[in-house]
């Protein structure tokens, strides 16, 4: 710790400031983005895919929430968690997407407010029979446009609504899968009409409006849509600053060496905020558990020199099916927020005042020497004051759960 105090940092202040930044749990890790509609499954629909076939993944949404709260033990901090709309629990009837609302939803709901944490949302553009062709927002198709334009508009009043029973916003985030394999004949008609879907679920009225904060999130490709994607990110950017969204920035949506961090101060110049995905890409949109390793850091590394804290949302989107879920989870968000007290550790101003100086030298040092600091000791801190186990410990804790409740799903 003196370590830190001799930087001028207070490791105790960086720890508190760390374990108050949200981090949205993603629920799709838990059931490798099955979803719960009858005859979906579909987890390879959409330019997404989860891969592995471990056993033990949840098969429905109590054994998910169960799972829930197994993760949430064993993790520091403050926590959401992020629904997607294919995971609507409508009971005994059927319910499409484009008639959604938010009795759907309500075992969610209730279940949060037991947890005392907060819920984000998420339209389903794909995983759907309309969007078999791969296109569903930019969909030549009038009818199958107008069905997702439906569900966009029901996904905002659900957002919303889960915002009003949690007295606070709920980051409602569109993707859509929308592309092509080969070189299309026409780039341009389906982002015309990817702009004008998503200006008619805007314009639409919807109660509580204000705490339905709606983000969307470029891709520059998927499978199947290899060549072509209609929400790239010149398509998003522009779309979000010119309708005052929040834009999205997934860690696997760009070339495979391209990172996020660089163009997070780029952005936040014009933009109002971010979203952030964090995920971890492996020669494609793999999808692979996130770590705390050099891109995750070089992230919150820039938001932590903007003090861009109030600006960003942190949500996660990963998916391995081939190993233990739970494990899955707890790598993953405690490695988010691994690189958010990381950062928080860093002398940030100093960093910045060496810039300005011109001394190069001693500004590659700072950063060398903040390398080998002892974090480990200030996270293992972190971790006991959130009454979480350490790093040594939570593992047993997720094998034991998985010896006495996933190794007995089949
Ligand atoms: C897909 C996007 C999107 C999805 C989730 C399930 O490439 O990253 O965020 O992963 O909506
Ligand atoms: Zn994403």
């Amino acid at each position: 710790m003196k370590a830190y105090s001799d930087l001028g940092i207070d490791p105790v202040k960086a720890v508190e400031a760390a374990l108050r930044v949200p981090i949205s749990i993603h629920c799709w890790q838990a059931d490798d983005v099955a979803g719960l509609e009858a005859g979906s499954g579909v987890a390879d629909s959409g330019g997404i895919k989860a891969t592995g076939n471990y056993p033990g993944r949840a098969r429905h949404g109590d054994e998910m929430r169960m799972d829930f709260e197994k993760v949430l033990s064993l993790v520091p901090g403050v926590h959401r968690v992020n629904i997607h709309a294919f995971y609507a629990e409508p009971g005994k009837k059927k319910v499409d997407r484009d008639a959604m609302d938010l009795s759907h939803f309500q075992t969610w709901v209730d279940w949060a407010k037991s947890q005392k944490i907060a819920l984000d949302f998420n339209p389903t553009y794909f995983a759907h029979a309309k969007a078999a062709d791969g296109f569903t927002l930019s969909s030549a198709d009038e009818g199958v446009r107008k069905f997702w334009v439906k569900h966009g508009i029901a996904s905002r009043k659900i957002a919303a609504a889960m915002g009003k029973a949690q007295g606070g916003v709920c980051v409602n985030n569109h993707w859509v899968p929308d592309g092509l394999k080969d070189l299309p004949g026409d780039r341009w008609s389906p982002r015309a009409r990817l702009a004008k879907s998503y200006d008619e679920i805007f314009a639409a009225k919807i109660p509580d409006e204000k705490l339905c904060l709606d983000a969307v999130e470029p891709k520059l490709f998927g499978i199947g849509s290899e060549e072509y994607v209609a929400g790239s990110m010149e398509f998003y950017s522009s779309y979000a600053l010119s309708r005052k969204k929040l834009l999205c920035l997934d860690m696997g949506h760009f070339h495979p060496t391209e990172g996020i961090a660089d163009k997070i101060s780029a952005l936040l110049t014009f933009h109002e905020g971010l979203l952030l995905h964090t995920s971890r890409p492996i020669r494609w949109d793999s999808d692979h558990v996130v770590l705390f390793d050099d891109p995750t850091r070089a992230v919150f590394h820039e938001v932590g020199a903007g003090q861009a804290w109030s600006q960003v949302k942190v949500a996660l989107d990963y998916f391995d099916a081939s190993i233990n879920r739970i494990a899955a989870y707890v790598i993953g968000i405690r490695a988010t927020r691994k690189a958010i007290l990381y950062s928080l550790l860093t002398p940030h101003r100093e960093l910045a005042q060496l810039q300005k100086e011109g001394k190069g030298a001693q500004r590659l040092a700072l950063m060398e020497r903040l390398k080998v600091m002892p974090f480990g000791e200030v996270w293992e801190e972190c971790c006991k004051r959130a009454g979480v186990p350490g790093e040594a410990q939570w593992i047993k804790e997720a094998e034991s759960y998985e010896k006495k409740v996933l190794a007995k799903r089949s």
